[in-house]
Protein backbone atom coordinates (compact mmCIF):
# COMPACT_ATOMS: atom_id res chain seq x y z
CA UNK A 1 0.00 0.00 0.00
CA UNK A 2 1.53 3.64 -0.73
CA UNK A 3 2.54 5.85 2.19
CA UNK A 4 -0.41 8.16 3.14
CA UNK A 5 0.76 11.60 1.39
CA UNK A 6 -0.69 14.91 1.40
CA UNK A 7 -3.70 15.07 -1.08
CA UNK A 8 -4.10 18.77 -2.94
CA UNK A 9 -7.72 19.76 -4.94
CA UNK A 10 -7.19 22.36 -7.02
CA UNK A 11 -6.79 23.26 -11.00
CA UNK A 12 -4.70 24.36 -13.43
CA UNK A 13 -7.26 27.31 -13.73
CA UNK A 14 -6.92 28.67 -10.11
CA UNK A 15 -3.67 31.09 -9.06
CA UNK A 16 -4.00 29.98 -5.08
CA UNK A 17 -3.75 25.83 -6.71
CA UNK A 18 -0.77 26.17 -8.63
CA UNK A 19 1.31 28.53 -6.03
CA UNK A 20 0.42 25.72 -3.36
CA UNK A 21 1.12 23.10 -5.67
CA UNK A 22 4.66 24.85 -6.65
CA UNK A 23 5.37 25.20 -2.85
CA UNK A 24 4.82 21.56 -2.22
CA UNK A 25 7.44 20.85 -5.55
CA UNK A 26 9.88 22.92 -4.11
CA UNK A 27 9.69 21.53 -0.40
CA UNK A 28 9.87 17.76 -2.24
CA UNK A 29 6.42 17.15 0.01
CA UNK A 30 5.13 13.77 -1.03
CA UNK A 31 1.69 14.96 -2.72
CA UNK A 32 -0.64 14.17 -4.92
CA UNK A 33 -2.49 16.92 -7.54
CA UNK A 34 -6.24 15.97 -7.35
CA UNK A 35 -8.57 17.79 -10.04
CA UNK A 36 -11.44 18.80 -8.50
CA UNK A 37 -14.23 17.43 -10.48
CA UNK A 38 -16.70 15.08 -10.54
CA UNK A 39 -14.65 12.03 -9.39
CA UNK A 40 -12.94 13.80 -6.67
CA UNK A 41 -15.92 16.00 -5.64
CA UNK A 42 -17.29 12.95 -2.95
CA UNK A 43 -13.61 13.38 -1.49
CA UNK A 44 -13.65 17.20 -1.46
CA UNK A 45 -16.99 17.99 0.00
CA UNK A 46 -15.79 15.87 3.14
CA UNK A 47 -13.07 18.13 3.60
CA UNK A 48 -13.44 21.46 2.90
CA UNK A 49 -15.56 23.82 4.64
CA UNK A 50 -15.97 26.23 1.88
CA UNK A 51 -16.66 25.89 -1.78
CA UNK A 52 -12.76 27.05 -2.83
CA UNK A 53 -9.84 25.86 -3.98
CA UNK A 54 -6.95 24.84 -2.98
CA UNK A 55 -7.91 22.61 -0.54
CA UNK A 56 -5.13 20.52 1.18
CA UNK A 57 -6.07 17.34 2.74
CA UNK A 58 -2.84 16.23 5.02
CA UNK A 59 -1.70 12.57 6.03
CA UNK A 60 -3.42 12.83 8.97
CA UNK A 61 -6.70 13.31 7.06
CA UNK A 62 -7.14 17.22 8.41
CA UNK A 63 -8.62 19.74 5.74
CA UNK A 64 -7.18 23.07 5.01
CA UNK A 65 -8.15 25.75 2.49
CA UNK A 66 -6.37 29.18 2.25
CA UNK A 67 -3.28 29.37 0.51
CA UNK A 68 -1.40 31.38 2.91
CA UNK A 69 -2.11 29.44 5.88
CA UNK A 70 -1.34 26.02 4.17
CA UNK A 71 1.83 27.09 3.53
CA UNK A 72 2.37 28.69 6.83
CA UNK A 73 1.40 25.63 8.06
CA UNK A 74 3.58 23.30 6.07
CA UNK A 75 6.93 25.75 6.72
CA UNK A 76 6.62 24.78 10.54
CA UNK A 77 6.43 21.51 9.19
CA UNK A 78 8.94 21.56 6.68
CA UNK A 79 11.38 24.57 7.37
CA UNK A 80 14.07 23.32 5.00
CA UNK A 81 15.01 25.15 2.69
CA UNK A 82 12.85 27.77 3.85
CA UNK A 83 11.02 29.80 1.96
CA UNK A 84 11.62 33.23 4.05
CA UNK A 85 14.79 35.54 3.25
CA UNK A 86 16.92 35.46 6.50
CA UNK A 87 16.94 39.33 7.08
CA UNK A 88 13.60 39.40 8.93
CA UNK A 89 13.44 43.43 7.11
CA UNK A 90 13.36 41.55 3.97
CA UNK A 91 11.14 38.29 5.22
CA UNK A 92 8.37 40.95 5.66
CA UNK A 93 8.70 42.33 2.22
CA UNK A 94 8.49 39.34 0.91
CA UNK A 95 4.89 38.95 3.07
CA UNK A 96 3.48 42.09 2.05
CA UNK A 97 4.13 41.58 -1.57
CA UNK A 98 2.58 37.87 -1.30
CA UNK A 99 0.01 39.40 0.21
CA UNK A 100 -0.59 42.71 -2.35
CA UNK A 101 -0.10 39.26 -5.01
CA UNK A 102 -3.26 37.81 -3.77
CA UNK A 103 -5.25 40.46 -2.90
CA UNK A 104 -4.87 43.18 -5.73
CA UNK A 105 -2.23 40.96 -8.56
CA UNK A 106 -5.56 39.12 -8.68
CA UNK A 107 -7.69 41.66 -10.53
CA UNK A 108 -5.17 42.02 -13.41
CA UNK A 109 -5.45 38.02 -13.67
CA UNK A 110 -9.69 37.98 -13.37
CA UNK A 111 -10.23 40.76 -15.43
CA UNK A 112 -7.92 39.02 -18.52
CA UNK A 113 -9.60 36.58 -18.59
CA UNK A 114 -13.23 37.45 -17.87
CA UNK A 115 -13.50 40.48 -20.22
CA UNK A 116 -11.58 39.58 -23.39
CA UNK A 117 -14.03 37.25 -25.71
CA UNK A 118 -10.68 35.04 -26.42
CA UNK A 119 -10.10 34.97 -22.95
CA UNK A 120 -13.42 33.68 -21.81
CA UNK A 121 -13.80 31.12 -24.09
CA UNK A 122 -10.30 29.93 -23.63
CA UNK A 123 -10.84 29.96 -19.70
CA UNK A 124 -14.21 28.84 -19.83
CA UNK A 125 -13.74 25.75 -21.98
CA UNK A 126 -10.73 24.73 -20.07
CA UNK A 127 -12.77 24.79 -16.83
CA UNK A 128 -15.70 22.97 -18.28
CA UNK A 129 -13.14 19.86 -19.50
CA UNK A 130 -12.62 19.15 -15.99
CA UNK A 131 -16.18 20.21 -14.37
CA UNK A 132 -17.39 17.75 -17.39
CA UNK A 133 -15.21 14.99 -16.55
CA UNK A 134 -13.80 12.34 -18.77
CA UNK A 135 -16.02 10.85 -20.48
CA UNK A 136 -18.54 14.08 -21.44
CA UNK A 137 -19.43 14.43 -25.11
CA UNK A 138 -18.31 17.64 -27.45
CA UNK A 139 -21.72 18.86 -26.66
CA UNK A 140 -22.01 18.61 -22.93
CA UNK A 141 -18.51 20.49 -22.91
CA UNK A 142 -19.95 22.84 -24.77
CA UNK A 143 -22.91 23.35 -22.65
CA UNK A 144 -20.47 23.82 -19.66
CA UNK A 145 -18.20 26.00 -21.23
CA UNK A 146 -21.32 28.78 -21.72
CA UNK A 147 -22.56 28.11 -17.76
CA UNK A 148 -19.22 28.58 -16.70
CA UNK A 149 -18.53 31.69 -18.62
CA UNK A 150 -22.24 32.88 -17.35
CA UNK A 151 -21.45 32.17 -13.64
CA UNK A 152 -17.66 34.31 -14.28
CA UNK A 153 -18.13 37.05 -15.70
CA UNK A 154 -20.47 38.50 -13.89
CA UNK A 155 -17.81 38.26 -11.08
CA UNK A 156 -16.03 41.21 -12.57
CA UNK A 157 -17.78 42.82 -9.80
CA UNK A 158 -16.24 41.17 -7.52
CA UNK A 159 -13.07 42.62 -8.80
CA UNK A 160 -13.85 46.00 -9.72
CA UNK A 161 -12.87 45.59 -13.14
CA UNK A 162 -15.08 47.53 -15.05
CA UNK A 163 -14.45 50.25 -17.91
CA UNK A 164 -13.32 52.43 -15.54
CA UNK A 165 -11.03 50.95 -14.04
CA UNK A 166 -9.58 49.29 -17.33
CA UNK A 167 -6.56 51.27 -17.68
CA UNK A 168 -5.42 50.98 -13.51
CA UNK A 169 -5.96 47.54 -13.98
CA UNK A 170 -3.79 46.45 -16.69
CA UNK A 171 -1.86 49.33 -16.34
CA UNK A 172 -0.57 47.72 -13.31
CA UNK A 173 0.14 44.21 -14.86
CA UNK A 174 2.10 46.06 -17.46
CA UNK A 175 3.85 47.77 -14.52
CA UNK A 176 4.61 44.65 -12.74
CA UNK A 177 5.93 42.99 -16.12
CA UNK A 178 8.08 46.01 -16.60
CA UNK A 179 9.61 45.70 -13.42
CA UNK A 180 9.95 41.97 -12.92
CA UNK A 181 11.94 41.77 -17.05
CA UNK A 182 14.63 44.01 -15.46
CA UNK A 183 14.49 42.59 -11.68
CA UNK A 184 14.93 38.99 -13.22
CA UNK A 185 17.52 39.58 -15.55
CA UNK A 186 20.37 39.39 -12.91
CA UNK A 187 18.53 36.56 -10.19
CA UNK A 188 16.36 33.91 -10.33
CA UNK A 189 13.71 35.10 -7.93
CA UNK A 190 12.34 38.33 -6.82
CA UNK A 191 14.92 38.13 -3.60
CA UNK A 192 18.05 36.33 -5.10
CA UNK A 193 18.73 33.12 -6.29
CA UNK A 194 16.28 30.57 -4.49
CA UNK A 195 12.19 31.16 -4.01
CA UNK A 196 10.39 32.95 -1.29
CA UNK A 197 6.72 33.25 -0.66
CA UNK A 198 6.68 36.29 -2.45
CA UNK A 199 7.58 34.86 -5.50
CA UNK A 200 4.87 32.19 -4.99
CA UNK A 201 2.27 34.52 -5.05
CA UNK A 202 3.04 36.80 -7.62
CA UNK A 203 3.27 34.09 -10.15
CA UNK A 204 0.38 32.33 -9.18
CA UNK A 205 -1.10 35.54 -10.34
CA UNK A 206 1.17 35.50 -13.74
CA UNK A 207 1.57 32.10 -14.66
CA UNK A 208 -2.54 32.46 -14.88
CA UNK A 209 -2.20 35.53 -17.44
CA UNK A 210 0.15 33.76 -18.96
CA UNK A 211 -2.25 31.13 -20.13
CA UNK A 212 -4.83 33.37 -21.04
CA UNK A 213 -4.87 34.36 -25.14
CA UNK A 214 -4.58 38.60 -24.31
CA UNK A 215 -2.07 38.64 -21.63
CA UNK A 216 0.00 35.38 -22.54
CA UNK A 217 0.63 37.04 -25.59
CA UNK A 218 1.52 40.23 -24.19
CA UNK A 219 4.40 38.39 -22.03
CA UNK A 220 4.93 35.53 -24.54
CA UNK A 221 6.09 39.17 -27.23
CA UNK A 222 7.59 41.15 -24.50
CA UNK A 223 8.86 39.68 -21.32
CA UNK A 224 11.38 36.77 -22.32
CA UNK A 225 12.83 37.27 -19.16
CA UNK A 226 9.57 36.86 -17.06
CA UNK A 227 8.69 33.64 -19.32
CA UNK A 228 11.82 31.86 -17.92
CA UNK A 229 10.74 33.29 -14.39
CA UNK A 230 7.05 31.70 -14.87
CA UNK A 231 8.20 28.74 -16.39
CA UNK A 232 11.09 28.40 -13.98
CA UNK A 233 8.70 28.70 -11.15
CA UNK A 234 6.56 25.73 -12.17
CA UNK A 235 9.49 23.62 -10.20
CA UNK A 236 11.22 26.12 -8.07
CA UNK A 237 14.53 25.47 -6.83
CA UNK A 238 17.05 26.85 -4.65
CA UNK A 239 19.59 27.72 -7.10
CA UNK A 240 21.87 30.67 -4.85
CA UNK A 241 21.65 32.73 -2.09
CA UNK A 242 19.33 35.43 -1.40
CA UNK A 243 20.75 39.27 -1.85
CA UNK A 244 21.27 41.78 0.17
CA UNK A 245 18.98 44.67 0.18
CA UNK A 246 21.38 46.68 -1.64
CA UNK A 247 20.98 44.23 -4.55
CA UNK A 248 17.37 43.93 -4.75
CA UNK A 249 16.23 47.04 -3.97
CA UNK A 250 15.25 48.81 -6.91
CA UNK A 251 13.07 46.20 -8.31
CA UNK A 252 11.43 45.76 -4.71
CA UNK A 253 11.22 49.23 -3.67
CA UNK A 254 9.21 49.49 -7.21
CA UNK A 255 6.49 47.33 -6.70
CA UNK A 256 6.19 48.17 -3.17
CA UNK A 257 6.59 52.32 -4.46
CA UNK A 258 3.63 51.95 -7.48
CA UNK A 259 2.11 48.94 -6.59
CA UNK A 260 1.65 48.03 -2.75
CA UNK A 261 1.89 51.49 -1.68
CA UNK A 262 0.02 52.99 -4.62
CA UNK A 263 -2.72 50.79 -5.28
CA UNK A 264 -3.34 47.79 -3.21
CA UNK A 265 -2.97 49.36 0.56
CA UNK A 266 -5.41 52.00 -0.39
CA UNK A 267 -7.88 50.29 -2.17
CA UNK A 268 -7.63 47.75 0.84
CA UNK A 269 -7.99 50.29 3.26
CA UNK A 270 -11.08 52.02 1.67
CA UNK A 271 -12.39 48.61 1.26
CA UNK A 272 -12.06 48.09 4.40
CA UNK A 273 -13.67 51.57 5.65
CA UNK A 274 -16.65 50.50 3.47
CA UNK A 275 -17.25 47.75 4.82
CA UNK A 276 -17.26 49.21 8.06
CA UNK A 277 -19.81 51.81 7.56
CA UNK A 278 -22.19 48.93 5.63
CA UNK A 279 -21.26 50.73 2.40
CA UNK A 280 -22.44 48.31 -0.46
CA UNK A 281 -20.11 50.30 -3.03
CA UNK A 282 -16.81 52.30 -2.41
CA UNK A 283 -14.74 54.69 -4.52
CA UNK A 284 -11.36 55.13 -3.99
CA UNK A 285 -8.91 57.49 -5.93
CA UNK A 286 -5.95 55.39 -7.23
CA UNK A 287 -3.20 57.63 -9.26
CA UNK A 288 -5.74 60.08 -9.25
CA UNK A 289 -7.71 58.27 -11.18
CA UNK A 290 -11.57 56.68 -9.18
CA UNK A 291 -11.75 53.49 -8.55
CA UNK A 292 -15.13 52.08 -7.53
CA UNK A 293 -16.34 48.42 -6.88
CA UNK A 294 -18.13 46.65 -4.18
CA UNK A 295 -16.88 45.85 -0.60
CA UNK A 296 -15.21 42.06 -0.35
CA UNK A 297 -15.08 40.85 3.28
CA UNK A 298 -12.15 38.49 2.78
CA UNK A 299 -9.76 41.46 1.89
CA UNK A 300 -10.45 43.26 4.87
CA UNK A 301 -9.56 39.90 7.09
CA UNK A 302 -6.38 39.52 5.17
CA UNK A 303 -5.66 43.79 5.30
CA UNK A 304 -5.95 42.69 9.34
CA UNK A 305 -3.55 40.27 8.80
CA UNK A 306 -0.89 41.48 7.14
CA UNK A 307 -1.11 44.46 9.60
CA UNK A 308 -0.57 42.02 12.47
CA UNK A 309 2.34 40.45 10.85
CA UNK A 310 3.75 44.46 10.42
CA UNK A 311 3.04 44.93 13.99
CA UNK A 312 4.94 41.54 14.69
CA UNK A 313 8.32 42.51 12.60
CA UNK A 314 8.26 46.52 12.80
CA UNK A 315 11.49 46.41 14.85
CA UNK A 316 13.56 44.45 12.05
CA UNK A 317 16.36 47.07 11.50
CA UNK A 318 15.95 48.69 8.49
CA UNK A 319 12.35 48.37 7.52
CA UNK A 320 10.46 50.94 8.97
CA UNK A 321 12.87 52.61 6.54
CA UNK A 322 12.22 51.29 3.72
CA UNK A 323 8.00 51.23 3.92
CA UNK A 324 8.24 54.89 4.96
CA UNK A 325 10.24 55.85 1.74
CA UNK A 326 7.82 53.83 -0.47
CA UNK A 327 5.07 55.31 1.22
CA UNK A 328 3.87 51.70 2.42
CA UNK A 329 3.79 52.62 6.32
CA UNK A 330 1.39 54.98 6.73
CA UNK A 331 -0.98 52.37 5.47
CA UNK A 332 -0.07 49.40 8.33
CA UNK A 333 -0.74 50.96 11.12
CA UNK A 334 -3.40 50.09 12.97
N1 LIG B 1 -7.65 33.40 -0.52
C1 LIG B 1 -7.92 32.09 -1.07
C2 LIG B 1 -8.60 32.25 -2.41
C3 LIG B 1 -9.15 30.95 -2.96
C4 LIG B 1 -10.01 31.19 -4.18
O1 LIG B 1 -10.51 32.29 -4.41
N2 LIG B 1 -10.21 30.13 -4.98
C5 LIG B 1 -11.02 30.23 -6.18
C6 LIG B 1 -10.28 29.67 -7.37
S1 LIG B 1 -8.78 30.53 -7.68
C7 LIG B 1 -12.27 29.39 -6.03
O2 LIG B 1 -12.19 28.27 -5.56
N3 LIG B 1 -13.43 29.94 -6.38
C8 LIG B 1 -14.67 29.25 -6.28
C9 LIG B 1 -15.12 28.69 -7.55
O3 LIG B 1 -14.52 28.98 -8.57
O4 LIG B 1 -16.09 27.93 -7.51
C10 LIG B 1 -6.59 31.34 -1.18
O5 LIG B 1 -5.53 31.98 -1.09
O6 LIG B 1 -6.61 30.11 -1.28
Amino acid sequence: MDAPTYRLFGSELSPYSVKVRSYLRFKGIPHAWVLRGPTSAAEFQKFAKLPLIPLLVTPAGQGMQDSTPIIEHLERQFPDPSIHPDDPALRFLSELIEEYADEWGNKPMFHYRWSYDADCKSAAGRIAAQVAGEGATPEQVAKTTDAVAQRMVPRLAFVGSHAGTRDTIEGSLRRVLDTLEVHLGVRRYLFGDRPSLADLGLWGQIYECWTDPTPGKLINDLYPTTWRWIERMLNPKVEGDWESWTAIHWGIERLLESEVAGLFLPWSAANAAALEKGDTEFTVQLEGKPFSQQPQKYHARSLAEIRRKYAAARNAPGLDAVLTATGCKRWLHV
